[in-house]
């Protein structure tokens, strides 16, 4: 019996192994300027647990192998050794304490990096369950929200106040559109609980808190319509706060920014239907 959990936990530390290296199941394709690091960062830390796990498993296979109830030798007691724990803690710390260093560049540069002024604003509303995006529309300008003018039944979840001559133009709408290669400021609120706004192919995930109001700027560097989710359990509808971010070439982006809010959400159902 010994001898086969030995042998079970071998092939486990085997089998996890080739999973991992042969990549058969992996990451969307990266689209954003964080995408590459966040990737290299990833794969560094599942070198480190990678070579952990299995040389823990191994380990704990020729432990049974040989000191189990039929093994040729028996175990010792022992109050064990100052020696070998601090040396194991101590390369733990360091190999720790050296991928948050990798780490922190990438951090950085996504949380403190100040926004180009030339970015495209879109003001996010997250909220049990849906996400809300609010548009600056044709004059670039966001208007002014009052959560007091919040009115579902007239889909406005996020309570544009149109007597602000900025907000005149503002759509809301629950899908994100953006432009390829240009930068992107999206600003994070929530109306109720903590989600988070994931989109993986940004490799971006930040939380969405009731009271603050987030920054963050990236750049998306490919076409296409990608998935949206919210990935803080948020109550029991969670699973369904999903919806779409759309990467549009620049002429489709800014003819539907010059439409009037009508037309702005029939054009972006057809877009969503055509990407
Ligand atoms: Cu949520």
């Amino acid at each position: 019996m010994g001898k086969l959990l030995g042998l079970f936990l071998f092939l486990l530390a085997v089998g996890t192994a080739i999973l991992f290296l042969g990549g058969w199941w992996w990451f969307p394709e990266s689209i954003s300027e964080y995408g590459p690091l966040i990737d290299a960062q990833f794969n560094r830390t599942l070198v480190v647990v990678g070579v952990a796990f299995c040389a823990a498993q191994i380990a704990l296979g020729y432990a049974i192998i040989r000191f189990g109830r039929k093994g040729n030798e028996r175990a010792v007691y022992t109050h064990g050794s100052s020696k070998l724990e601090l040396t194991w803690t101590v390369i733990t710390a360091v190999v720790f304490v050296a991928l948050a260093i990798l780490g922190q560049r990438v951090w950085a540069q996504f949380h403190l990096d100040e926004t180009p002024p030339n970015a495209k604003k879109v003001e996010v509303v997250a909220q049990q369950f849906q996400w809300n995006f609010h548009y600056p529309g044709p004059d670039g300008a966001l208007g002014r929200t009052d959560r007091k003018l919040i009115n579902d039944s007239a889909l406005d979840f996020v309570g544009i106040d149109r007597s602000d001559p900025a907000a005149q133009d503002d759509a809301e709408l629950t899908t994100l559109a953006i432009p390829v290669n240009q930068p992107v400021e999206l600003t994070l609120r929530s109306k109720d609980v903590i989600h988070s706004f994931f989109v993986p192919a940004l490799r971006i995930k930040q939380d969405a808190v009731p009271g603050l109001a987030v920054r963050m700027n990236f750049t998306a560097s490919r076409i296409g319509k990608y998935e949206l989710t919210c990935a803080e359990l948020c109550g029991n509808l969670h699973h369904n706060m999903k919806s779409f971010m759309l990467v549009l070439p620049d002429n489709e982006y800014n003819e539907l920014m010059a439409l009037p809010s009508d037309d702005f959400v029939v054009r972006m159902g057809e877009l969503l239907q055509r990407y």
